[in-house]
């Protein structure tokens, strides 16, 4: 049933990011316009026939004639959505795993002006059968984003989401960046002072993986890494600068302590001691040059 929607010219847009989709977009699309204004589909490439099946459901088809990963459709998708003016924005998979019938519990925290991003969380209150080895990965990559990134949620891969006008205002991804975007959500969610709200959602897991889970993980992980070193390059640089000094100055207080007792200078482990506080404090120092790079690039960030 079509919701009432408070103003056409501030319309409620999903965003949906396909690839090889043909089998699903079509019922997605259809569940989905029932809760939303519009339906913007990107097709990345696709090789089926996503571009058909979602125009013909009724969304607005974009194309990219070749594929640059789930960042990029999404950055895609969300521009046309700023150009149409959206009061917000839903991200929902376009793989028949989301519940379109919980777009409504979703956007509530956006309109009730609460939230700027709604995470449909799969580990609160909902029981979902996730196969055992895949929540593993889940919670490894959620540990550490939250970590990373300084914001705590309970489940930072869920594709299923919800953005206010400020926060489709606030995300770009790094075009590169693939499966990492929903990663990269908490980062900018923590730049840009977003309040984050999480909602149970549902999901399923009737298909087999479509690629290997161990390479998709590492994907994200190593996204993560460029993540941190870009937004919080005192974290990245600055700790490991002093654990290296602090390795240095402890070598040096033992060169110092043989000294005292045989009067003999190790000379290999005073280089050594040398060697370490020196990167050590070049290290720490990269990190403090970036973190103020960084402050005087982007005025509204403070880390
Ligand atoms: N734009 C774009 N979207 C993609 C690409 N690969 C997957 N997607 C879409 O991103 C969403 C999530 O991708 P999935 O492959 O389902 O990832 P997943 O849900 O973590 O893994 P599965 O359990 O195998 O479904 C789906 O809507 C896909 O169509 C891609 O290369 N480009
Ligand atoms: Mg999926």
């Amino acid at each position: 049933m079509e919701q009432p929607t408070s103003a056409n010219h501030h319309p409620r847009i999903a965003v949906i990011a396909a690839f090889n989709e043909d089998r699903f977009i079509g019922s997605v699309v259809l569940k989905t316009r029932r809760y939303v204004d519009h339906v913007i589909v990107v097709d990345d490439g696709s090789q089926d026939q996503t571009a058909t099946v979602a125009a013909e459901a009724g969304a607005i088809v974009l194309r990219h004639d070749h594929n640059q990963g789930k960042a990029q459709a999404v950055n895609t998708g969300l521009r046309k959505a700023r150009e149409m003016n959206a009061a917000l924005v839903i991200l929902i998979d376009a793989d028949g795993q989301h519940d379109p019938a919980e777009i409504p519990a979703l956007i509530a925290p956006i309109e009730a002006g609460a939230a700027d991003m709604v995470v449909g969380s799969r580990f609160l209150g909902v029981r979902n059968r996730i196969p055992r080895w895949r929540i593993l990965g889940q919670h490894a990559l959620t540990l550490v984003t939250n970590m990373a990134s300084g914001v705590t949620i309970t489940d930072s891969q869920s594709g299923f989401r919800a953005l206010s006008q400020r926060a489709i205002n606030a995300m770009t991804f790094r075009p590169e960046g693939g499966f990492s975007l929903e990663s990269e959500m908490q980062f900018l969610a923590q730049q840009h002072h977003l309040t984050i709200r999480e909602v149970p959602v549902s999901v399923t897991y009737a298909e087999r993986p479509k690629r290997n889970p161990l390479g998709h993980g590492l994907q994200v992980l190593n996204g993560i890494v460029v993540l941190v070193s870009q937004h919080r390059p005192l974290v990245f640089f600055g700790v490991p600068g002093i654990l290296i000094l602090l390795a240095g100055i402890l070598l040096g207080v033992v060169v110092v302590q043989r000294y005292n007792a045989y009067q003999t200078l190790a000379v290999g482990t005073a280089l050594i001691s040398l060697l370490l506080s020196l990167i050590g404090i070049q290290t720490l120092f990269t990190g403090i040059i970036l973190h103020s790079i960084r402050a005087l690039l982007t005025p509204g960030d403070r880390e």
